[in-house]
């Protein structure tokens, strides 16, 4: 793949729906450290700022099925009681010009990983170590996991709206791929290993899952990031699709199918 951006730290690149555009976060300069989100054309043309504060980090962009919001995660420093500080990110939608920022959850825990569903009602996301849904506007929220010994994270809403695909530990000791309904049922393991992996991402068709895998490098003890495919049913084998030296992270298939059409 092309790289587009040269900024340190650009990441979290995300494909408008219908693919002229990529969302991504990055610093705005090597002498600034917090990052903003930024959108550019896909060609890497036309970077345009949507994001511009100077003493926290935005990141993680999310675009909406319809192209017209971003939703995305903003650091909220604070102090504790003893005087020392720290930051938390709470999740935030704007429409795709960057106007009309909006606070979706305020609150201490830590939020991460945000995934639209395909008819735009709901985002899902990581918090803390649970899966949560939540509508646009901030109502609705539920947690689907609540599993307070094991970790689930980085959701990913099947083309068709009815399940995740997810990370996470369950009864493993380490990361493994598993789908799940929008309940919280119906858990299907799709990798099962002791090695591992996350960042699932659905193809178009629903049909697979793309995720990030570690393998050692031939004849070393280092471990290697690559991206796997394998059916979304669990069956059949594995297929490494990037297969190169590098770190590779946060497979995405490019624009998905819209709902009507
Ligand atoms: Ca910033
Ligand atoms: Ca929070
Ligand atoms: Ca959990
Ligand atoms: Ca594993």
């Amino acid at each position: 793949m092309k790289q587009l951006t040269h900024a340190s730290g650009s990441s979290d690149p995300d494909f408008s729906p219908d693919g002229t555009k990529i969302a991504y976060s990055g610093s705005p300069s090597i002498v600034e450290i917090y990052e903003d989100i930024y959108v550019m054309a896909r060609s890497g043309k036309g970077k345009k700022a949507l994001t511009d504060t100077d003493d926290r980090n935005e990141w993680g962009p999310a675009w909406s099925p319809d192209g017209t919001k971003i939703a995305f995660l903003r650091e909220q420093p604070f102090t504790r009681p003893d005087g020392s500080t720290g930051s938390q990110p709470d999740i935030w939608v704007m429409n795709a010009d960057g106007s009309e920022q909006k606070k979706i959850t305020d609150d201490p825990a830590f939020e991460n990983s945000l995934s639209w569903s395909p008819d735009g009602t709901k985002i899902a996301f990581e918090q803390d170590a649970d899966i949560w849904t939540i509508a646009p506007d901030g109502s609705g929220r539920r947690n689907l996991t609540d599993t307070p010994d094991a970790v689930e994270t980085n959701p990913d809403f099947s083309p068709d709206g009815q399940k995740l695909a997810i990370a996470g530990t369950f009864d493993h000791t380490d990361f493994e791929i598993y789908t799940m309904n929008l309940d919280g049922g119906a858990l299907t393991t799709v990798t099962d290993n002791n090695v591992y992996e996350d960042e699932p991402a659905w193809s178009p068709s629903g049909t697979k899952i793309a995720y990030r895998k570690n393998v050692r490098i031939q004849n070393t003890r280092i471990l290697n990031a690559e991206i796997f495919t394998k059916s979304a049913s669990g069956t059949g084998g594995v297929k490494n699709v990037s297969n190169d030296p590098g770190l590779d992270a946060s497979p995405d298939w490019g624009p998905r199918p819209t709902a009507s059409g």
